[in-house]
């Protein structure tokens, strides 16, 4: 006979199963691109004030963009990546270097 059960083991076998799983909200990449003029040591300033990384830190990843092309700076909410973003490419264009930030879901 037909039960009410959810799962496997019910008559039909194609009742829906019933997932209890925690909702995470989608995280987003925040992301420096390389370009030819930014100076490196503008870049390692937007690291440490924007992101919070030690000076260490932000030189480490200032190098990765400037010879891998990009880098992820850090993931975020939907909200604070594109605050982050705001607050870089307002900086940049504030003090006229073509610095671009991105951000991506992840
Ligand atoms: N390539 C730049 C230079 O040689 C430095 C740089 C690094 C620029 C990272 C942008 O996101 C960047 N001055």
């Amino acid at each position: 006979m037909s039960d009410k059960t959810d799962g496997p083991g019910n008559d039909a076998g194609l009742l829906t199963k019933t997932k209890t799983r925690t909702q995470r909200p989608p995280m987003y990449k925040v992301m420096l691109l390389n370009d030819d003029y930014t100076p490196m040591e503008f870049v390692v300033h937007v690291l440490e004030r924007f992101f919070g990384l030690n000076h260490a830190q932000a030189f480490e990843i200032m190098l990765t963009v400037h010879k891998k092309g990009l880098a992820v700076v850090g993931v975020f909410s939907h909200e604070v990546a594109e605050t982050k973003v705001a607050q870089v490419m307002d900086f940049a264009r504030r003090h006229q270097h073509p610095l671009q930030c991105t951000m991506e879901k992840e």
